[in-house]
């Protein structure tokens, strides 16, 4: 059999941990970059980490030399480059920062990976915040004009027609997913549907009083995690290398995940306007469970994210299979079972198959 060697920068985040598990499955080496950090970063990866399949290394997307390095040492088949600062709120307080790693990280590898003379095949993490604001335009398909509205989705642009550039300039494999928000319990807890999960089920066990949030009523099309990880490594066996967009091709409201979320369990809200801010009680108790506070509210919104991914189903056979209410299911059951942020053992997910059987 070839050589099977995956290189993935993010592999400590939500999507690399997936993708570490499912290249595993497949049979693949994986190496995985980790930057340094005051602390563990690896609570997605630890379980895999005895693998002897695995193997990380300190590496950063802002230091060329250490690329260069893992690129020489591992002469990786496939390249999944997932890491980013991908917080799109915090890419307005770190403009700069997210840029370097966001914009300049892919084309590092990418001119590394050309001029070391590797026949390495590369993913790009490319995503729907590349649509942004230009109204009218949806559902959002691969040839959707873009209009990005933070500086993360300015430099995830950048990203985007570097891959293809080097694509058609020098003949590489390189594809842009260009995916659409995707969750699962291992999502960053800054991220607005876990955040959302895991203060219901605290706020459930009255660990917790209130959730506070910001713009209830942006729209995201929001599917799960584990079956995104399959669409980029689908992508990267194409004959050709294509751009995909990958998503549900169903949008719901902020509002309308927190209303599932908290459905879990048993609990209903009314929706009370109090001048700009707005509060969600209970509908039994008349206890306030979520505020708004314009602290949450970005300096720009996109407001209406809803995938078209007639390509990628037509042409590779994927399909997104959670629906969001399934989706907020797994979320709040994961929290419900763990009061801890973490991923200390296979259980989650065996007890995840087990709650979605029950009606
Ligand atoms: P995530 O959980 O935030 O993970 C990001 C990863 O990048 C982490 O492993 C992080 O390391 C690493 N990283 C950040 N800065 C780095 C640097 N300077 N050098 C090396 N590594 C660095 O993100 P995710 O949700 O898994 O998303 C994966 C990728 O897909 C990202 O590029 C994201 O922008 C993109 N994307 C995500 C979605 C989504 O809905 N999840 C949709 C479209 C596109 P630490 O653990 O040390 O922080
Ligand atoms: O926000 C609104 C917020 O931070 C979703 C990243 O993975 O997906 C993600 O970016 C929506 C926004 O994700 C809060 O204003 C309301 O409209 O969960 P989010 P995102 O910005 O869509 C894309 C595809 C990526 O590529 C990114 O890497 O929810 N919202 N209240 C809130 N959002 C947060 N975070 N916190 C709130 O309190």
């Amino acid at each position: 059999m070839s050589r099977r060697v995956a290189l993935i920068t993010g592999i400590t985040g939500q999507d690399g941990s997936y993708l570490a598990e499912f290249l595993l499955a497949k049979g693949y080496e994986i190496h995985g970059i980790v930057r340094r950090n005051s602390d563990f970063t690896s609570k997605r990866i630890d379980r895999l980490l005895t693998n002897p399949a695995v193997t990380t290394h300190y590496g950063d997307m802002v230091d060329v030399s250490s690329l260069h390095t893992l690129l020489i040492r591992t002469q990786p088949t496939e390249i999944y480059n997932l890491a980013a600062q991908s917080h799109v709120q915090v890419s307005f307080n770190v403009p700069d920062y997210s840029a370097e790693v966001n914009a300049l990280g892919a084309l590092r590898i990418l001119s590394l990976v050309k001029e070391i003379g590797l026949a390495s095949r590369f993913y790009q993490a490319s995503t729907s915040e590349l649509f942004g604001g230009l109204p009218g335009t949806v559902p959002q398909s691969e040839a959707t004009t873009f209009m990005p509205r933070s500086p993360y989705a300015a430099g995830k642009l950048f990203a985007y027609w570097t891959v293809r550039n080097y694509r058609e300039a020098y003949d590489m494999f390189a594809v842009n997913g260009i995916l659409f928000n995707h969750e699962s319990p291992r999502r960053g807890r800054t991220f607005v549907t876990k955040k959302i999960s895991q203060a219901v089920a605290r706020i459930a066990r009255d660990e917790q009083d209130t959730l506070v949030l910001g713009n209830l009523d942006a729209e995201r099309d929001w599917g799960y995690a584990p079956e995104y990880v399959e669409a980029m490594w689908l992508m990267m066996q194409q004959e050709r290398p294509e751009d995909y967009v990958v998503g549900t091709g169903v949008t719901t409201t902020v509002r309308r995940f927190v209303e599932l979320c908290f459905a879990e369990v048993n609990i209903h809200l009314d929706w009370i306007r109090d001048d700009k801010l707005e509060i969600g009680v209970d509908s039994r108790s008349g206890k306030p469970l979520v505020k708004t506070d314009p602290r949450y509210l970005r300096p720009l919104e996109v407001e209406h994210l809803q995938a078209d991914p007639t390509k990628i189903a037509q042409e590779i056979g994927w399909r997104a299979r959670t629906n969001v209410a399934e989706l907020a299911r797994i979320m709040v059951r994961y929290d419900l079972a763990y009061s801890d942020y973490g991923f200390e053992d296979a259980v989650p997910e065996d007890a995840i198959s087990r709650w979605r059987k029950q009606p």
